[in-house]
């Protein structure tokens, strides 16, 4: 190996520094409103019919679970985690594998998704590109775009063309979803982190936004810069050095919090930045770059990605962003007023086939809040209860600072915001620095719109550890008056002229709640331990309590309607759900709750034995859970409980799998057949890498085949002087080559693992064997497998870099490439950017002689194959298992298939497979690089009811013990519950085509 090149490469996680307390609104509180359809702003929040919201938001890709019926379980987990909002990116190349043709149905029907979306009540943010990034290969571009010559991402008029051609079918879907057309999408996002800022992406930009207007878009556009730069700023900004754009609203990314160290550990370098109000950011700084527009973080890290030969970086990046990061970071964004906020990602999922980017491996489970086999994370929990609070305090949308209050202990700092209109009050603690972690104890005073306050009045609040409290004061709810709280506040539901609060906080700590009465009100402790005392002077019942499990407590008279509030430790806290009209305690999931004649219907997921208890009108007369009548009795304190337990799921057992075989590199023999193959001469050269003069175009792109693997066949008159064959080649992330002289295995070469910015292409030279070295014609054969192409992050066209051969000299002694002309030949993907298989479609497969005659498909026909073989060949060796599944029914089960000792992240045993389920393409098993071992099937594409295919192409040097390790269908997890899933359409069998 001579040379490395390396793909263009983030290093963004942007560090952050400690701010003092000083508001700074440079926002312009008098910015008007301006108004498109149903959806308005000013420079305070988004406002949905002329109300104020807080968007919190979670981004998923349907592109990255390709069973559609399994969208409305992440789209319901979402929403039952407290986001009011939906993220979609849009992948251009999903849809398109040739120029001028689309696909919009089966696992591509945007349509469905965003019909679903809005029928859960959530909004949308669509994010259509044409660029997206998004650790897909090309960052989104179709393949066929690559061989455009045009710079991508310009106003190259070819480039523009194809970028209309997606347009013009992804907008008129999202265009009759938009809230203005009786759909939900609210916001619309043109281009994505566009960092090149010249005249020619300023003419782009410009016809991206006519475009999108062009098309029926109504709702506000934006635009996401990469980081606070002050890119594409609408032209209402009057501040200094800012680029302006044509776009409505000014987005940013922001991805803070430091990263887990390669052993696995979190780390907690730094502070939550101030991105808003509290920052001093100079100039450019934050929100202030567009002052008249809310402040919007388009992406802000809720995880990060993880690479080919890292050791298992998901379960750490669900810790480093996870529970406490999320309180202290969101939090410190809504308190800078950023009040369009969308977690990237909220569902990572998988990048099965040939998705991912060279940047990624299968997995993009990202450490989300919903993991990618679809179980919620703890961290889904505090989601749940910042989106609670957002819920129950509409008034937490606008707010602007309300000066300093007076802190106790240096160690802590809260923001103190207030709502203009209603006077209601945030009061954000945090350390100082928030990433502090000491174990402090302090008081707050500050002027609240019912008094001026020290609080708690009983004993000091406190902050333990790296934490954040969401407080709220002076805040109407319902009918109550809630002066403060040293709790927080997930929920509150107003019923049959009754309110309900559910307020928690850390095991052990003591909780205050101060409430305003006209007279000293009853209050009654129906369960749990709390004492009262009312101040007759000011109408103040102050409630005193330990967050130990759980205590209720009811409050009547004294002038208002009557209260019950529950005070909750954590962990009592996050078995609630708030949905429709009801509160429910105990199941792992409440999908949604509906009261139809009196009977409160409740869906949702158990993971064990489940006792059910809830809140709700009394006009209930029965309960259902998951369509069976459920027997209830009411308690003391209000709720009624399940005579029984909700079931658990029942236990899952899998087969063992057996196996066939079949060698599956033909094309290595002298003898193959390859007079239907293309010729390897007369293409046009479009791509970046600069290639050595005087060969033909070996690159795979401009012979149609842009993913996975690509063969070349070469003819060639021998000399006795020919020694090596040098090789220069594009593979991406731990991509490979491997070759053959005729018929005789002479060498691979991969490209290295373990490394956060892949190296992408490399240079290779192998000995001829000396059976070569003579006269008379050679062939040689040589396999290169893409595992993708460079996005375009930074605009420079890194998604043409070239893949397959970039050139192939024959050498003489010594290195030197003498010219012996070699004929190349060179085949792909069946059909190329024709698909066999458009439901499977163009990320499903690549140009393994197995997937040109469709041995990856259940239909083939493999009954003549051999038992597995115990010993390896240099290659591609097919192993097929056909076994049934009867899971149980009523069950949601994300069954895996599992490679070898999944202790370990990587094997000493090196070889890679494709793990093809019932023909789809799950995902690439790299032994030795790792750290991916376990491959999650989505339900849908497994046939939990019947029968299944996994065909494995398993790629070895042929070395002894470089073969298969045991593989095992593994339970990842099981609820009871779950949607139904159906199998995805897709064909049995092709014609084979060699
Ligand atoms: C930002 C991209 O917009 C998004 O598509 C994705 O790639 C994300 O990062 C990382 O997962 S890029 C930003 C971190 C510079």
């Amino acid at each position: 190996m001579i040379k490395r090149s390396t793909a263009g490469m983030l290093a963004l996680l942007l560090a952050s520094t400690a701010h003092a307390q000083v508001a700074k609104p440079t926002e312009n509180l008098a910015a008007p409103v301006k108004t498109f359809g149903r959806v308005s702003y000013d420079a305070r929040s988004l406002m949905i019919d002329g109300k104020r919201r807080v968007i919190w938001s979670a981004e998923f890709h349907p592109f990255r679970l390709p069973s559609p019926d399994l969208w409305r379980d992440v789209l319901q987990k979402l929403k039952a985690s407290g986001f009011n909002t939906v993220a979609i990116y849009f992948d251009w190349g999903y849809h398109s594998p040739k120029q001028g043709v689309y696909d919009f149905t089966g696992i591509r029907d945007m349509d469905r998704v965003l019909r679903e979306a809005a029928e859960e009540g959530l909004y949308v943010i669509t994010r259509a590109g044409p660029y997206v990034n998004a650790e897909l290969s090309r960052g989104g571009f179709p393949g066929w775009l690559v061989n455009q010559r045009g710079r991508a991402r310009t106003d190259d008029a070819a480039y523009m063309a194809a970028a209309d051609e997606w347009l013009t079918r992804i907008d008129a879907i999202i265009a009759r979803h938009q809230i203005n057309n009786g759909g939900s999408v609210i916001l619309h996002q043109i281009e994505n982190e566009l960092a090149l800022t010249t005249s020619a992406q300023r003419r782009y930009m410009d016809h991206l936004y006519a475009k999108a207007r062009g098309d029926g878009i109504t709702v506000p556009l934006f635009h996401n810069d990469q980081g606070r730069n002050g890119y594409w700023v609408p032209e209402s900004s009057t501040v200094a050095n800012v680029v302006h754009g044509p776009n409505d609203l000014y987005a940013f990314d922001g991805y803070p919090g430091g990263t887990c160290t390669a052993q696995g550990k979190p780390t907690r370098g730094s502070a939550a930045p101030d991105w808003g109000y509290y920052g001093t950011g100079g100039a450019k700084g934050g929100a202030s770059a567009s002052p008249d527009t809310p402040a919007f973080l388009a992406e802000f890290g809720g995880g990060w990605f993880d690479y080919w030969g890292s050791n298992g970086g998901y379960d750490c990046n669900a810790i480093q962003r996870g529970k406490r990061f999320q309180r202290v970071f969101y939090g410190t964004n809504l308190a800078n007023g950023i009040d369009i906020q969308s977690v990237y990602m909220g569902y990572g999922g998988t990048s099965w086939g040939w998705l991912p980017a060279p940047v990624v491996f299968t997995s993009y489970d990202y450490g989300s809040a919903i993991s990618e086999p679809r179980e919620l994370r703890t961290k889904a929990e505090e989601m749940k209860q910042l989106g609670g609070l957002i819920a129950a305090v509409p008034d937490l949308a606008g707010m602007v600072p309300a000066g300093e209050p007076i802190v106790s202990s240096p160690n802590v700092q809260v923001y103190h915001n207030k709502n203009p209109e209603t006077d209601a009050r945030f009061l954000m603690v945090t350390h100082k620095p928030s990433n502090g972690s000491t174990d402090d104890r302090f008081t707050i005073t500050a002027d609240l719109p019912d008094g001026r306050y020290t609080l708690p009045a009983a004993e000091p609040m406190r902050l333990n550890g790296f934490d954040a409290k969401w407080l709220v004061a002076g805040v109407t709810i319902g009918k109550q008056r809630l002066v403060y709280s040293t709790s927080e506040l997930q929920a509150a539901m107003s019923v049959d002229g009754s309110d309900l609060m559910l307020l928690y906080g850390r095991a052990g700590e003591s909780g205050e709640t101060m409430l305003r009465y006209e007279s000293a009100p009853q209050v009654r402790v129906l369960e749990g331990q709390a004492t009262s005392r009312f101040d007759a002077a000011k109408g103040d019942l102050r409630l005193d309590y330990p967050h130990q499990g759980r205590a209720v407590v009811r409050v009547e008279g004294g002038g208002r309607p009557p209260l019950t509030l529950i005070l909750a430790d954590e962990a009592e806290a996050v078995r609630y759900w708030r949905q429709g009209p009801a509160l429910v305690r105990g199941p792992a999931l409440v999908r949604s709750v509906t009261l139809k004649g009196g009977t409160l219907a409740i869906i949702g997921d158990t993971r064990e034995d489940t006792p059910l208890e809830i809140w709700a009108a009394k006009a209930v007369k029965s309960i259902r859970w998951n369509d069976s009548a459920v027997a209830t009795r009411p308690t003391a304190i209000g709720s009624r409980t399940a005579e029984r337990n909700l079931a658990g799921p029942a236990p899952i057992s899998l087969p063992t799998l057996t196996w066939r075989a079949a060698y599956g590199s033909p094309e290595a023999q002298p003898g193959f057949d390859d007079s239907m193959w293309q010729s390897a001469e007369g293409k046009p050269y479009a791509s970046i890498t600069a290639r050595p003069d005087g060969q033909p175009n070996l690159s795979m792109d401009a012979y149609g085949f842009h993913d996975g693997d690509v063969w070349y066949r070469g003819r060639f008159t021998g000399t006795p002087d020919a020694k090596q064959i040098a090789l220069y080649y594009g593979a991406g992330g731990s991509g490979m080559v491997q070759v053959w002289v005729d018929g005789r295995f002479v060498g691979q070469d991969e490209l290295p693992g373990g490394l956060p910015r892949p190296i992408t292409t490399g240079t290779a030279r192998f000995d001829l064997p000396a059976s070569a070295q003579g006269t008379g014609e050679h062939v040689v054969s040589i396999m290169v497998r893409n595992n993708g192409h460079n996005w375009d992050l930074d605009s420079d066209d890194a998604h043409k870099e070239a893949r397959g051969l970039i050139s192939a000299s024959i050498e003489a002694p010594g290195g030197r490439s003498f010219a012996v002309p070699v004929a190349w030949k060179i085949q792909g993907k069946q059909g190329g950017e024709d698909l066999p298989d458009p439901a499977r479609g163009v990320a499903n497969n690549g140009g393994q002689y197995g997937e040109r005659t469709g041995w990856h498909l259940p239909g083939f026909d493999d009954a003549k194959w051999q038992a597995a073989p115990t010993s390896v060949q240099p290659g591609t060796t097919w192993y097929r298992s056909r076994f049934d599944l009867a899971l149980p029914k009523g069950q949601d089960t994300t069954v895996a298939v599992a490679f070898g000792d999944t202790d370990t992240p990587r094997s000493v045993a090196r070889y890679r497979a494709l793990v093809f389920v019932n023909g789809w393409n799950i995902g690439q098993f790299i032994a030795h690089v790792g750290p991916q071992r376990v491959f999650p099937i989505p339900e849908g594409i497994l046939n939990h009811h019947g029968t299944n295919t996994i065909a494995l192409a398993v790629t070895s040097d042929g070395a002894p013990g470089d073969m298969l390790e045991p593989v095992k269908l593994v339970t990842m997890r099981t609820v009871k519950g779950g949607l139904p899933v159906r199998m995805v359409d897709a064909p049995q069998r092709i014609e084979a085509s060699k």
